[in-house]
Formats: C-alpha cells, structure tokens, sequence
C-alpha cells in the first residue's frame, strides 16, 4: 500500500447517518499536518441549482441511480484529490457507497437490476484501474434507535422521512462489510468506535483513535 513515499497515510471515516462522522473529522482540525475532507453533502443538495438528495429521497426508484452515479463522482473526486500534509482524513468512501448504499437500493428493488449493474461495473473500473489509497478505516459503530433520534432531532429536511428500518439495514450494511467481513473487498483494518456516546463523553472515544492516526504524521 505504501507505494509511492509521498502518498498521504489515508483514513476512511465510516458509519451510519448521524453516527457522528463530521463530529469525529472536526476533532482532528486541532492537529497540524491533516487534511480534512468532509463529505461533499452539499454538492449533492445543489448541483447546477438541483437538490439530487431531495429527489432521491422523495422518488428513490426515480433518481436513486442518479443520486448515486454522482456520489461516486464526487467520491472519486475526494480519494484522487492530493494533500499536502501526511495525513489525510476523509469522511466516507467510494467503497461504503458501493457497499452500504447502493447495495440496499439493489436489495429492495429501488434500482432497476440493470441500473445496478452499470454502478456495479463503474464501482470496479474504479477499484481496479485507479489507484485508491487507503490505510486505516475508523468505524463508527452505533445502535440504530440512537442514530434515529439523532437523525430526528438534527431535522435535514430531506432526512424527515427516514424510517427506523432504513437506518437499521444501513446498520446490518455497515456491519456486514466491516466487522463480518461479507465482501471480498475491505480496503485497510478497522478500528471501531462506540459512537453512541453523547457529545460530553465522545471526546474520550475519539482520542483512542489518535495515536493509529497521528503517529503516522510524525
Ligand atoms: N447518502 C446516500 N448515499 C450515499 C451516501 C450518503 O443516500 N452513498 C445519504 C444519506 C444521508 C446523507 O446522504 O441522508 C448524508 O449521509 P452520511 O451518513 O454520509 O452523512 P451524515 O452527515 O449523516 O454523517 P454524520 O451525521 O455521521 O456526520
């Protein structure tokens, strides 16, 4: 993995929606010699003045494969991106999209079998041919009725319709990638965190992942 000497030591941010994520890459702003990369959520609410997130939302089977063929962009934008710090932390991955996302909107039939498919080989042009650094995945592990309040309380409004069971198969997603090992491809180890903690006590969690993250900046 650590072909080229320059290379930036990489982290993939993981975990369910309202698993704290943002929270987590906050945390490390204090430090020098990161680069923080926050998922491009932002991107997706106004692309040439359209909210690909609320579309998705509110007709999944209708904009589900648009929604995602542009997460994947702007994913690949972010793993392709060049840093000039030693460390570089990024809040999801090309890979938690494939895995997590696309693959529930395979599973219960939002993506037409044939719309899966041209994600499908896009997501392994992209693995295969293009070279994506990764060294550590910090897992945000949470118990799905925690983040569901969470998700309600923090009120995105395209989020206001989510269902408890969507954030539980997200849950089971995560899951079965990171910890059970369900996939052939599971880019870098796993350090997994409780992140059901609340905000007062989560400091302390973060700060376990310090040293598998900084030490490599030193
Ligand atoms: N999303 C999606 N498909 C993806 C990635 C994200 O549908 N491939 C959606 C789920 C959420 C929104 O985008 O509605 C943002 O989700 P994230 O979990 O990536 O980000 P959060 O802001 O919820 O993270 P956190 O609260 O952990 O900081």
């Amino acid at each position: 993995m650590n072909a080229h000497k320059s290379r930036p030591f990489t982290v993939f941010v993981e975990g369910n929606i309202g698993s704290g994520k943002t929270t987590f890459l906050e945390h490390f702003r204090r430090f020098e010699d990161i680069t923080l990369l926050t998922e491009p959520v932002e991107e997706w609410r106004n692309l040439k003045g359209w909210n690909l997130l609320d579309l998705m939302y509110k007709d999944p089977s209708k904009w589900g494969m648009t929604f995602q063929s542009y997460v994947s962009l702007t994913m690949l934008e972010m793993h392709q991106r060049s840093t000039p710090t030693p460390v570089k932390l990024m809040e999801r991955s090309m890979f938690s999209a494939r895995y997590c996302f696309v693959e529930h909107m395979m599973r219960s039939g939002i993506l037409h079998p044939a719309e899966f498919a041209v994600l499908d080989e896009w997501f392994r042009f992209m693995t295969n041919q293009i070279h994506i650094d990764a060294d550590l995945i910090v897992y945000l592990k949470t118990t799905p009725s925690v983040v569901y309040e969470r998700i309600k309380k923090r009120a995105r409004s395209e989020e206001q319709c989510v269902p408890l069971s969507y954030i539980e198969e997200l849950h089971t997603l995560h899951e079965d990638w990171l910890v059970n090992r369900k996939h052939a491809e599971c880019p870098a180890p796993v350090l997994v965190l409780d992140a059901d903690l609340d905000l007062s006590q989560i400091t302390e969690e973060y700060k376990k992942s310090e040293h598998q993250i900084l030490r490599k900046a030193v």
